[in-house]
């Protein structure tokens, strides 16, 4: 039983001592922190953060996230990067190579704008939100932001390689057909808990997340290391996480007990 003080708060020293001694070992808990997408075409490229009603710049995540690498001790650190070939069915510019489903709100491909969604026909039907092309294989756009800080130990993944079928998440394709390797690194270094941060906070990041919840993890969005898109779909995509089970936090608030 914890000791508490006159106002009912519990005893920080005693906690701490019933949590080194005895509940870590039974938990044995383990952090990762997934930085996602933290690339140039999202900051200064073709997809970048700035001009969206949620008024928001890609680069202002990178001293957040370099000040939470410097300071808190994650046993395990991932990059994500979206990957695309020169091909690949979200980019606009390439609606004209698949045939569109009759269904698709654009029967034409030469009408087709970015932020569209269209319908392709196929094996399977696909619904595709159209973007400028970004994050081409090897380009200087693919790259991670110069002023990231990466550590030692941490992976890549790479994410959105099949021309033909785009990939949000950092776990699935988004008709989870096919994984990353993923989550197979997360659980062999038995990672319990899983901190999401990185750009941009309504598509890529918040579909990370969401993955990392349906594959068991504690999973925590670090907040104030995100930036989205549009007010209306960060929104959306936050009501869907927490609804999941996610924790939404603020960097100042990362303190994994370890
Ligand atoms: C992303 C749009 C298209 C992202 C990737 O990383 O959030 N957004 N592809
Ligand atoms: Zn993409």
């Amino acid at each position: 039983v914890l000791d508490k003080d006159k106002d009912g708060k519990i005893n920080k020293t005693e906690f701490e001592t019933c949590w080194f001694h005895w509940l870590k070992q039974v938990f044995d808990p383990k952090t990762a922190l997934i930085v996602v997408d933290v690339q140039n075409d999202f900051i200064d490229g073709t997809l970048a953060i700035k001009k969206g009603d949620a008024k928001q710049e890609g680069s202002e995540v990178i001293p957040v996230i370099n000040k939470m690498l410097d300071e808190i001790n994650f046993d395990f650190v991932v990059y994500s990067k979206d990957w695309h070939p020169k091909d690949h069915i979200s980019f606009v510019e390439n609606v004209s190579k698949r045939p569109l489903h009759k269904r698709s709100a654009i029967s034409n491909a030469s009408e087709a704008k970015e932020l569209d969604i269209v319908v392709f026909d196929g094996d399977i039907v696909m619904e595709q939100k159209l973007w400028p092309a970004h994050c081409i294989q090897s380009s200087w756009g693919a790259e991670l932001h110069k002023d990231l800080k990466v550590v030692d130990n941490s992976i890549n993944i790479n994410k959105g390689t099949n021309p033909n079928i785009d990939s949000y998440s950092a776990f699935w394709d988004n008709k989870m057909l096919s994984q990353t390797g993923l989550v197979n690194e997360l659980t062999k270094r038995g990672i319990t808990d899983v901190y999401v941060c990185g750009l941009a906070y309504d598509v890529c990041v918040s579909s990370t997340a969401i993955h990392s919840i349906e594959h068991g993890f504690r999973t925590l969005i670090v907040e104030d290391a995100c930036r989205g898109l549009k007010v209306n779909t960060i929104n959306q995509m936050k009501d869907r996480f927490l609804r999941k089970g996610g924790m939404i936090i603020q960097s100042w608030e990362v303190q994994p007990i370890a």
